[in-house]
């Protein structure tokens, strides 16, 4: 009887508790991914928080994402990491990023585009819609400019996907997807000293080596370039079609489009349109039949990375996987789990690589979880997606709203009392 009892407890103390991690990171209209390690907006964060905030507070949740953009570049961009405010707890600030001037202080590379994700959960889950409607009308416009840099930007050869020059733009930082093309050699780098190591143990986070390589690439892209887009993509050595990347903005381009039509922008609607057939095609290139599996690709040598990673299983979020890609995919993602006791590791656990410990090298992430769920949803597959549901709603209850946890033992890792973590639980396991 207890036990029947404190199911809903557990559930109903991971609200609460979620509610409190909101607004003990809200530093007054946006909030932070987690105090001292990550005291600034990051942007993908943001806009999956938001939809946290939606749950409880709607304001509050709108003026995230107004916040969010507030920060957008001339050019469309919407930048990694917005920073409102000073703090010295994290490196690299904003005196080594020293982008030019924009709206504010902002890093010079972006992230996955969750947005317009965001924008439409929102507005469907809006209390009040007129004020839902004032507040699409004008997010509306910044979020299309956003996209259309995407393209312009980040696929300016029509591949229909677009590359993401930094391992910091996927938010999967150390993935082994990079691998291979981080082995570019490294510049001759100004001294620096590294934060993140005073607040989380060194054998959860990248290597000296990896943030060389992540130092070399900003120190390029920021002393000969300014950060002008139209270069970057020339000259940077590092240039991937990310899988995470990829499959956010194909679905973030299907609510686009949906809110495109709410508002009736028809012209709109067919540029989205445009951009979602030449994505179906570009995806194409990124299936490796042989391991039925979606994998990254480097658009320097062409080569499919050889990791399969977690968001590999993105494309089924996206909704471009047809039916037998979805099987495939499938059966991969069994034999995932079969080997570890909660999934989603973000690395196929069998890889001589996987590190149960190691960032994105191995542990779960909760957005990664919440986002392969909906997508095998999508294709009927729900004992699956109720598996990882269930495995996610376990691992806050045994571990806290940490930012990452070890799929075989279920500790929590890294930050704690983490803003993503505690969104996901509002908004999704709620
Ligand atoms: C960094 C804030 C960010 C996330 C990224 C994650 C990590 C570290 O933390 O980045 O130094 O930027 O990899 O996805 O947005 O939570």
């Amino acid at each position: 009887h207890s036990e029947h009892c404190s199911e809903e407890d557990k559930r109903a103390s991971i609200v609460r508790e979620s509610m409190e991690v909101l607004r003990m990171n809200d530093r007054g209209g946006y909030t932070v991914p987690a105090e001292g390690l990550y005291p600034f907006q990051w942007n993908w964060d943001s806009a999956i928080v938001s939809a946290g905030w939606a749950v409880f507070d709607e304001g509050r949740a709108w003026e995230e994402l107004e916040t969010l953009f507030s920060g957008q570049w001339e050019d469309g961009m919407i930048a990694s990491i917005n920073f409102h405010q000073f703090s010295n707890t994290y490196f690299p600030g904003p005196e080594i990023w020293g982008t030019p001037d924009n709206p504010s202080k902002t890093s010079g590379i972006t992230q996955p585009p969750v947005a317009a994700l965001a924008a439409r959960f929102l507005f469907e889950n809006a209390p009040t819609p007129a004020l839902a409607r004032a507040k699409i009308d004008a997010l509306f416009p910044k979020l299309l400019a956003w996209h259309r840099w995407w393209y312009k930007a980040r696929d300016p050869e029509n591949k229909g996907v677009v590359a993401i020059l930094h391992p910091w733009e996927s938010g999967m930082d150390n993935s082994p997807a990079w691998d291979e093309t981080m082995q570019f050699p490294v510049d001759d780098l100004p001294p620096y000293e590294r934060r993140d190591l005073t607040h989380v143990d060194a054998n959860m986070r990248p290597t000296k080596d990896t943030y060389d390589h992540y130092l070399t690439l900003l120190y390029r892209f920021k002393k000969a370039h300014g950060y002008d887009p139209e270069q970057l993509y020339w000259i940077s050595p590092f240039k991937v079609t990310d899988l995470c990347t990829n499959s956010i903005l194909f679905r973030a381009n299907r609510d686009l489009r949906w809110l495109a039509l709410q508002l009736g922008k028809h012209e709109e609607v067919a540029e989205i349109e445009k951009w979602l057939d030449n994505g179906f095609e570009g995806f194409k290139s990124l299936w490796d039949e042989e391991a039925g599996l979606y994998k990254c690709q480097d658009q320097i040598t062409g080569k499919l990375a050889d990791a399969g990673i977690s968001a590999a299983f993105l494309p089924l979020f996206a909704g471009v996987a047809s039916k037998e890609q979805a099987a495939k995919l499938v059966k991969n993602l069994e034999r995932w789990l079969s080997k570890v006791k909660y999934g989603v590791p973000s690395l196929d656990p069998e890889d001589p690589r996987f590190d149960q410990l190691q960032y994105w090298r191995g542990p779960v992430w909760l957005i990664i979880n919440w986002m392969i769920s909906n997508g095998l949803r999508h294709y009927g597959y729900d004992d699956l997606a109720n598996r990882i549901t269930e495995d996610s709603i376990q691992l806050t209850n045994e571990a806290g709203l940490r930012e990452y946890f070890d799929p075989v033992t279920g500790a929590g890792c890294g930050g704690r009392q983490f803003s993503w973590t505690a969104a996901m639980c509002l908004a999704w396991l709620d």
